[in-house]
């Protein structure tokens, strides 16, 4: 069996996605994604100068030799880029090798673990009332696990709200937005958020928050704290984690359960942080980490640690890494959560796909492969179209994480 034929396919639907599509002479082909937020036609590049001159006559079910020809053999290993293009290959070949089994990608992964993915929603509001408000909307569809996330006084654009409810984008301009980040003024307002959404919807549902690396060690032990008595399932990216060991400041001080990773692109990013069980879930995902092949890697080194997954599922992050993950999801053991931002209508026509929401989790269906598709006639209808990531700066006008 050979790969014949690999292209890359550029859409934009509402926000722009990166797919590649692998054939063989078998007939059957093969879709992953390869979409980095507001750096998309790096990865195009990448794909189309470097990676498909490589894969043309190699056999695609070598999953794991073309994985490591490709991080091996391009000797410059790791980065968002190049774990990106890995990704979108390797889950197209798992694709192709489900689709020849005749099996749903989480028969070949080993098996179903569990009936249903547990998701977590994006609830955001403009100020505290209407983030309650939109925490309930959540709780109405069905929702049993919700992040919230809100506009803080004083702060202009804070990470997470506006630009959509259902389907939040951040990356909204074609030169990135400035937003003026302050600490305190988002520090002395969190808590009592969770203060108004506990006593409105008592503690059986499931609470989440995403502090977007805003915060340094010392004042994200502070919030952890402040929030212990809100019982939160976690708090995200309380801190930047280049530095893995800042974590451990972090976890002297709070019991509140940490999660990180969605930036990572290696276990080589979280092997301490796992290690040192500093954290509680890895959020690193199928498109952010190379593959199914790596994140398996990472689960199962996460899972001797009692670490459980619960990886990214923004919006930009297509329908293609949906299924993926939710194959994934479905199997692997030490599952936790799952992020589901919703996908806009436009998005979905463009990437068929036989996943369904029903009463808080999601259920992949039977379809042989990752169950997920692209229309590439609907696709030539959404040319690719600029958009960047916001930054932040301190009101002193510094640059700051965003
Ligand atoms: C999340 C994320 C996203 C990112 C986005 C960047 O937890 O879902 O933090 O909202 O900001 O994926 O492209
Ligand atoms: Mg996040």
């Amino acid at each position: 069996m050979k790969i014949t034929a690999a292209r890359v396919i550029v859409t934009c639907p509402g926000r722009n996605f990166v797919t590649l599509k692998i054939e063989t002479d078998q007939g059957v082909y093969g879709i992953g994604d390869a979409t980095l937020n507001g750096r998309e036609l790096s990865v195009v590049s990448y794909l189309e100068d470097h990676v498909i001159p490589c894969l043309i006559g190699k056999d695609p079910r070598r999953i794991e030799d073309i994985w490591q020809y490709l991080y091996r053999g391009a000797y410059w290993r790791r980065g968002p880029v190049t774990m990106r293009a890995i990704a979108a290959v390797d889950v197209a070949l798992w694709d192709i090798k489900a689709k020849m089994a005749g099996m749903p990608l989480y028969d070949l992964l080993g098996g179903r673990s569990r009936d249903g993915v547990l998701v977590y929603g994006h609830a955001n509001g403009a100020d505290l009332s209407e983030t309650i408000d939109e925490v309930g909307r959540y709780i109405d569809m069905g929702y049993k696990a919700v992040r919230a996330q809100s506009g803080i006084p004083g702060i202009a654009l804070a990470y997470g709200v506006g630009r959509g409810k259902l389907y939040y984008e951040p990356a909204d301009a074609a030169l990135p937005t400035e937003t003026v980040w302050d600490t305190r003024k988002y520090l002395n307002f969190i808590p009592g958020l969770f203060d108004k959404l506990r006593e409105t919807y008592g503690f059986d549902v499931e609470l989440l928050h995403d502090v977007h690396h805003r915060l340094t060690p010392i004042e994200a032990g502070q919030l952890g704290k402040a929030v212990e008595p809100h019982k939160l399932f976690w708090l995200e990216d309380v801190t930047p984690a280049e530095n893995q060991e800042a974590f451990k400041l972090v976890r002297q001080h709070t019991t509140t359960p940490l999660a990180v990773g969605e930036i990572f692109n290696t276990i080589w990013d979280c092997k301490d942080l796992i290690a040192n069980q500093y954290i509680d879930f890895i959020r690193t995902t199928i498109v952010g980490t190379g593959g199914v092949t790596h994140l398996r890697r990472i689960a199962d080194f996460a899972a001797i640690y009692q670490v459980r997954t619960g990886s990214h599922g923004a919006t930009d992050l297509s329908p293609v890494t949906m299924g993926a993950a939710l194959h994934f999801d479905t199997w692997v053991p030490n599952f936790g959560i799952q992020e589901y931002m919703r996908h806009s209508e436009e998005t979905d026509a463009v990437f068929p796909h036989d996943y369904q929401f029903n009463d808080g989790r999601l259920h992949v269906g039977d379809t042989p492969g990752h169950g997920v598709d692209i229309d590439e006639t609907l696709a030539a209808k959404y040319p690719y179209r600029p958009a960047y990531l916001p930054v932040a700066r301190l009101e002193d006008g510094a640059m700051w994480n965003w």
